[in-house]
């Protein structure tokens, strides 16, 4: 099949979930438009079955806000004319799902009809699309979608919940590649972030208010009162300064480390002990599966979709949202002894691995052939 991916090129999880999604699919031999305003940090190799377009949106001094849904529409347009795509493939409603739609109309009036399937990813729903200023047309896009996927049952009963939506909803959950996880460590890349007998407790985000840094810094000021300990906080966003400010006021910033975003996630989890994500809201958790995959337990909030990726008492542990003092005791029974730790780094390892590209992948494609076909039929 010949695929166009609309997503966000940035460091976050729908960016990092349809990257990964347009890899695995051209691996299989199916051939992969991404199209998007950069590059997505994650695809570092383009091939022959991968394709880059940049959408560039000129400036004009008459325009407060530039028209990037336009510049992205009519950028659809030439893109599934010029490689006659089969299907648009959109991640994060906003405004990707509404651009879709007006290229799909644009193309119609030219005797092309281009199926889309729009997947939901969180914010986007429960946030931002939420938002009165976005809702109608948030709404309005969803049930013009072909077909309609949410990354967890959670985030599914969500939109039932906050749209008037029409439309079938599949569930499709993030995915992983495991084996990008099974990396090993040196010594001396441990040693230069903790002491050899310091647990390391990590935490990977946009560290923005809805991932509740503060909760993050608390929960470890409460550890590293028990047990020799050192945070490594991974990710930029507005948090990050007033993280840093408490770390000081605490007298702890000794013991924390703030590495800004990094291309290494995967090296720091390698050497992790205990992975922190006390959320406000999260439709699935992929920087927790991202963990688990990497053999650490995660202690989190019961938010959203979180109950479905980490496994109560298996992969770690789950609390109400601001259950600090809870949190704090749950990583400790975790981080207790050696032997403990251990059987909850396997059993994360293991509760990962529910969610392998090859069990994944293959249900988008069977999406993908419904939804053509019945494209198809109404031709
Ligand atoms: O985590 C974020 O805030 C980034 C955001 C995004 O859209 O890039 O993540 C959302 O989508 C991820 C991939 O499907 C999910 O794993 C995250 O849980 C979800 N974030 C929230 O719901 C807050």
């Amino acid at each position: 099949m010949k695929i166009g991916i609309v997503c966000y090129p940035t460091f976050g999880g729908s960016g990092v979930v349809a990257t990964e999604l347009g890899i695995a699919l051209a691996d299989k031999g199916h051939e992969i438009h991404f199209i998007t305003y950069k590059q997505p940090v994650k695809l570092e190799l383009l091939s022959h079955h991968i394709h880059f377009h940049e959408v560039s949106v000129p400036n004009y001094p008459l325009f407060q806000y530039q028209p990037y849904e336009l510049a992205l529409s009519s950028k659809l347009v030439n893109v599934v004319k010029e490689n006659h795509l089969d299907l648009l493939h959109v991640h994060y409603a906003i405004p990707h799902a509404y651009a879709g739609y007006m290229a799909k109309k644009m193309l119609e009036e030219e005797g092309i009809r281009i199926p889309m399937v729009t997947t939901l990813h969180g914010t986007d729903i429960t946030l931002v699309g939420n938002h009165p200023f976005y809702k109608p047309a948030v709404t309005f896009s969803i049930n013009k979608s072909d077909a309609v996927t949410s990354v967890s049952q959670s985030l599914k009963e969500d939109t039932l919940r906050l749209f008037d939506v029409k439309k079938e909803i599949e569930v499709v959950p993030n995915f992983i590649d495991i084996e990008k996880h099974n990396l090993t460590y040196s010594d001396c890349q441990r040693a230069s972030m903790a002491a050899e007998s310091e647990r390391i407790i990590t935490h990977v985000s946009n560290l923005r208010p809805v991932k509740r840094i503060m909760d993050v810094i608390e929960i470890f000021e409460k550890i590293q009162q028990k047990i020799p300990a050192k945070l490594i906080m991974v990710g930029e966003g507005p948090e990050k300064e007033p993280a840093e400010r408490l770390c000081i006021a605490k007298g702890i910033s000794d013991k924390v480390l703030f590495l800004g975003n990094s291309d290494e996630v995967n090296k720091v989890l390698s050497f992790s002990d205990l992975f922190l994500l006390p959320s406000e809201k999260e439709s699935f958790g992929l920087a927790a599966l991202e963990a688990m995959a990497s053999g650490v337990p995660v202690v989190s909030s019961n938010s959203g979709g979180l109950p479905e990726v980490n496994e109560e008492g298996v992969s770690g542990y789950l609390n109400e949202i601001g259950d600090i003092e809870g949190m704090a005791a749950n990583a400790l029974k975790i981080l207790a002894d050696d032997q403990t730790l251990s059987k909850f780094k396997l059993n994360a390892r293991t509760a990962a691995s529910r969610f392998e590209t090859k069990n994944v992948v293959p249900l988008y494609e069977a999406l993908y052939e419904k939804t053509i076909a019945l494209a198809l039929q109404l031709k």
